[in-house]
């Protein structure tokens, strides 16, 4: 039948991204949750830089794919991609992205704490800041553009904070598109308050350990509830949890619109 055809024509492969990704400890979750295991399926690490343009040749060709999918991302602008239904809600209806700070940062660095609890903006503004970034646009240089295009915007992140001379701040990250644009933005809002910030990227563990350990002062990369969740878990008496920068982010599995008779996780079953 159909399932098994696809199945066999993608070789029974979810392509996937860099290990220490959420999605890919929710996709082992819902390979068994949806007893796709038994049925060979099996989740491939790769990158997303990788996942993209396999996905991107395929759209090309018309031919099947499934990939770890997620918004706000430009592959739901560039491609004609859909999310599955997720019956057994494993990977959650919808997500923040919450911004993490160090304890003591808010005793240190009043200035700095209050931008980063105010900084809070929408998907469609992180993707125009991914878009330019994916167009080639050096990150630095789109936050500056994004910075410039929305003085109201960042007017209300930085309205009455007290400007500073050249203190250092360190601000941590994953190298995903989506925290990519959002730590160049909050570094370079930062920067225009006199800070001088260094962004380091990192795997997510020792991502989450920076801020645990004081080594860095923030990261505004925690997908919740489920995504970054054991991560969260593990460190949350450690941090300062500084509540969403972002509304709206999903996380699932998602296939080409022409794989019509797939819209469900379920479908994938023979
Ligand atoms: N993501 C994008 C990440 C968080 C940001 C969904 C690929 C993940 O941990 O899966």
């Amino acid at each position: 039948d159909a399932q098994q055809k696809l199945g066999s024509q993608i070789n029974y492969t979810i392509t996937g991204i860099d290990a220490g990704a959420g999605i890919m400890a929710s996709t082992q979750k819902a390979l068994s949750a949806y007893d796709l295991e038994d049925q060979k399926w099996q989740l491939q690490t790769s990158s997303t830089a990788a996942m993209t343009s396999t996905l991107g040749k395929a759209i090309a060709d018309k031919r099947p794919i499934v990939v770890t999918g997620w918004q706000p991302h430009w592959m739901f602008t560039k491609y004609p991609i859909k999310f599955l239904k997720d019956p057994k809600n494993v990977y959650g209806k919808t997500e923040h992205i919450n911004t993490i700070v160090r304890k003591g940062l808010k005793k240190s660095m009043p200035e700095a704490y209050t931008i980063l609890d105010r900084f809070h903006w929408t998907p469609t503004e992180m993707s125009v800041v991914m878009l330019k970034v994916n167009d080639g646009v050096d990150p630095q240089k789109a936050a500056r553009d994004w910075i410039k295009a929305n003085p109201k915007q960042v007017a209300k992140w930085t309205k009455g904070v007290k400007k500073v001379k050249g203190t250092k701040i360190k601000l941590t990250y994953v190298a995903w598109d989506s925290e990519i644009a959002s730590t160049n933005v909050v570094a370079e809002v930062l920067r225009q308050q006199g800070y001088e910030p260094t962004i380091q990227a990192m795997e997510i563990q020792p991502m989450w350990a920076s801020v645990a350990t004081n080594a860095a002062d923030a990261q505004v990369c925690a997908w919740l509830p489920k995504t970054s969740g054991l991560y969260y878990q593990d460190y949350k008496g450690q941090v300062e949890d500084l509540g969403p920068n972002l509304e709206g982010a999903k996380v699932g599995l998602a296939v080409p619109k022409y794989m019509t008779n797939i819209n469900s996780i379920d479908d994938l079953k023979n």
